[in-house]
């Protein structure tokens, strides 16, 4: 049978909520973020138009700087409680096209409709009826990608940014990926992007060329999830977080082995990070924090620390990881890998809105 997965992202989420609530903006760069203070404003652009894009602003961008670029822009505060509706009504809408939906964050989805089309014109049918609906009832536009794996959908959907949709058949993914820089896979970062420049890998045309056994020995797990992307052999499917989930955890190797202890430091700040999307995503809460860490000769330890109710707070369990690595630091040997787990799950459905700024903002 055929896969068929869509990706659904809104576009220009924050600002496109904004220029419809206040048509006298309409045509105007319209950038959400900090109060940039005619440029003496900390903080940063959670997000803008696509007027306020040719002006080379973007997400994470100080707001000094966009000011400098964009002076006569509309500087506007978020407003998180009318995103989030705006969000809760786009997902509706979404999921009633399929259950087998999972929302991956505040403004984006997959939708697994293998069972309800039988060729790419029935995808493209579905896929422009979703993208009529929602901009009917929420006033907004989507773009969409389809294909038959999760990650080339996901590729695929920012690739007719605004209003589009893309649609990835098969036969047309190697043609689709090759001449795509390597970062737009994600899992592969700014700084393994370097690592993999070096090794001369720069396009997903060079991850398809090269043999899985020489990606594996040169990129380790990464390499061999990346060539699973690139070939169209991701076979992840389009699920929710489960009541019924034990834990949730990542690590990560380093490239190479470190005594560096700020080094140690930032990539666990970085896998907190991540694990923190997905946690407040999906309301989870948890009680147990443990910390991997494996040492060169591939001596492994773990230690773990538990709170006396569940919580959901990304300081707290950084604290707590600091400690728990500051056992290690007498042993006097590099470190090769280390990895957060967050166990003693629950799930709780009321999401405060400081854990949708926490989100949004991180
Ligand atoms: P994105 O989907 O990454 O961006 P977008 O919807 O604004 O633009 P695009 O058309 O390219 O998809 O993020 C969704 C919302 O999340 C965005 O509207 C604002 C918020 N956000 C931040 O607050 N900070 C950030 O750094 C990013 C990337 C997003
Ligand atoms: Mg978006």
């Amino acid at each position: 049978m055929s896969h068929f997965i869509l990706h659904c992202d809104l576009d220009c989420f924050f600002a496109a909520v904004e220029e419809r609530d206040n048509p006298k903006y309409m045509g105007e760069p319209i950038i959400i973020g900090a109060d940039p203070k005619e440029g003496k404003g900390r903080g940063v652009v959670s997000t803008c138009n696509y007027e306020a894009r040719k002006f080379g602003l973007h997400s994470a961008m100080p707001i000094s700087q966009a000011y400098k670029r964009c002076p006569h822009g509309i500087y506007l505060h978020p407003n998180f409680e009318k995103y989030h509706k705006a969000s809760k009504e786009v997902m509706e809408i979404v999921n009633s096209y399929s259950d087998m939906f999972q929302q991956v964050s505040i403004d984006e989805a997959y939708l697994d409709i293998s069972d309800k089309c039988i060729n790419y014109k029935e995808v493209r049918d579905l896929a422009e009826k979703l993208k009529d609906k929602v901009q009917k009832k929420v006033g907004i536009t989507i773009s969409i990608g389809c294909a038959s794996t999760k990650s080339i959908a996901k590729i695929a959907s920012d690739c007719n940014k605004p209003n589009g949709i893309t649609i990835v058949e098969p036969n047309q993914i190697k043609d689709f990926l090759k001449n795509m820089d390597i970062t737009k896979i994600s899992g592969i970062g700014k700084k393994s992007r370097i690592y993999y420049n070096k090794n001369g890998i720069f396009t997903i045309g060079d991850i398809i060329n090269t043999p899985l056994p020489k990606m594996k020995q040169m990129f380790g797990k990464n390499g061999e999830f990346v060539w699973k992307v690139a070939n169209g052999l991701d076979n992840r499917e389009v699920k929710e977080f489960t009541a019924d989930r034990k834990s949730i955890s990542k690590e990560r190797t380093f490239y190479e082995d470190t005594s560096d202890f700020d080094e140690v430091l930032s990539k666990l700040e970085e896998i907190n990070d991540k694990i923190h999307e997905f946690v407040y995503k999906n309301k989870i809460y948890y009680k147990t924090v443990s910390l991997k860490i494996r040492l060169e000769g591939f001596l492994t330890f773990t230690r773990a620390h538990s709170f006396a109710h569940h919580i959901q707070d990304k300081n707290k369990v950084l604290y707590v990881i600091i400690d728990l690595l500051n056992q290690f630091s007498t042993m006097n040997k590099k470190v090769r890998l280390v990895g957060i787990k967050l166990s003693n799950l629950e799930k709780k459905s009321n999401m405060t809105q400081t854990t949708l700024l926490n989100y949004v903002l991180v």
